[in-house]
């Protein structure tokens, strides 16, 4: 059993979800864990015997105008691996948790290893800010380990960062005691009638999760079936997607529903999910909705195809391509076989490929490895 310190962002978000998923089993399967974060991490919920919450506290300096997030981050890490005798730090981002570890591991000495998990976000800020490459670089050649969460963003790190160094594929996953289809007859009758089909897209709304192209998407659909929309979240886009709903005189037919943390039961209120992102490394909500036997209309980008099988747990269409995703929705929400079939799939699928103790162990088995070296 080791004693494992877990930083990531614990915010709403896909890395903070599998980061707090990830301390939690492990916890269950007797690791001690600690989370050292600025809060405590949305998902936690229950109160656990052996995982303890950190809080990495920033104190404002008049003298300084930034105040020093990533050095209290590094001291509170090496504090906590002092006092816990940590054996490692599993940091989600290279930027800036990962450099963050190797600082408090320079701090407490060797014996402090770090894995360092990629969940594409490292490369999406250097989309932005190419003055971090350096940092990234850093931080993904001095871990001990680096796993990521596709095949396809290990290509794209490797690519951008020029990187030769082994890393190990780790998928995402879903606890198949959460993630299941849920009995939601009565809900969904507030939603929806019984001859109304029930779209969902679920993200952050930041520009990249292209919700303009949901909205088109949906237009399309509701012209030929009766249907609704659950659009679930929020983020910098949800102004102009209201805006664009308003203007296609949607307003009755799509539910604006806000940030929620229940989502296996609003998951399974719905027939299809619709994910036409610009860039996506895994798309845990794909996988969400595949345990809940909902498949997923998205775009063939990025990690998505490794998640959504098309023709099997859902369709892929080119980014952009709202009407060929609005003829694969229609095919899956007007032939009942193809659809049941496709949501026996989806849970198979979920529920042994990308199951919770499955890449726990896989997991455990990069932590194993680092600690023997
Ligand atoms: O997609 C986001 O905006 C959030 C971001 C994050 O860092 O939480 O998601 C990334 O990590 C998730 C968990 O591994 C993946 O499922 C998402 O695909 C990935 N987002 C992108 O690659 C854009």
């Amino acid at each position: 059993m080791y004693r494992i310190g877990i930083t990531c962002y614990p915010t709403h978000g896909g890395s903070g979800v599998v980061a707090t998923e990830l301390g939690k089993l492990l916890a269950e399967k007797g690791h001690e864990v600690h989370f050292i974060t600025y809060n405590m991490p949305f998902r936690l919920g229950k109160f656990y015997r052996n995982i303890c919450y950190h809080e990495v506290e920033v104190n404002v300096y008049p003298l300084f105008q930034y105040p020093p997030y990533d050095l209290s981050l590094a001291s509170k890490m090496a504090e906590v691996a002092e006092q816990k005798k940590l054996d490692l730090l599993h940091v989600h981002y290279a930027v800036p948790h990962a450099v963050c570890a190797l600082l408090a591991k320079q701090m407490v000495g060797d014996s402090l290893k770090v894995v360092t998990t990629l969940h594409g976000t490292d490369i999406t800020v250097l989309g932005y800010d190419r003055s971090l490459h350096k940092a990234i670089r850093l931080g993904i050649e001095s871990s001990d380990a680096v796993t990521a969460v596709s095949d396809s963003l290990i290509g794209e790190t490797r690519r951008l960062f020029h990187i030769n160094r082994p890393i190990t594929r780790v998928y995402n996953f879903v606890d198949p005691r959460v993630y299941y289809p849920r009995h939601v007859d009565r809900l969904r009758s507030e939603y929806a009638s019984d001859t109304e089909k029930i779209l969902l897209h679920i993200s952050n709304f930041r520009k990249v999760k292209r919700v303009d192209d949901v909205v088109k998407v949906f237009h399309a659909v509701q012209s030929h079936i009766p249907a609704k929309l659950l659009l679930v979240g929020e983020g910098p886009e949800w102004s102009e997607v209201r805006q664009q709903v308003n203007q296609l005189g949607l307003e009755d037919r799509v539910m604006f529903l806000g940030k929620q943390d229940e989502v296996a039961q609003i998951i399974s209120l719905a027939d299809v999910l619709l994910l036409p992102s610009e860039k996506e490394s895994f798309g845990l909500v794909a996988l969400e909705a595949m345990a809940c036997g909902v498949p997923t209309v998205a775009s063939n980008v990025g990690g998505l195809p490794e998640v959504v099988e098309h023709g099997v747990t859902g369709f892929l269409s080119d980014v952009g391509n709202t009407d060929d995703m609005a003829a694969n929705a229609l095919k899956l929400l007007t032939d009942r076989d193809l659809f049941d079939q496709f949501r026996k799939q989806c849970i198979e699928r979920a529920h042994t490929r990308f199951a919770a103790q499955k890449i726990v162990a896989e997991y455990e088995a990069v932590y194993d490895h680092v600690v023997a070296r």
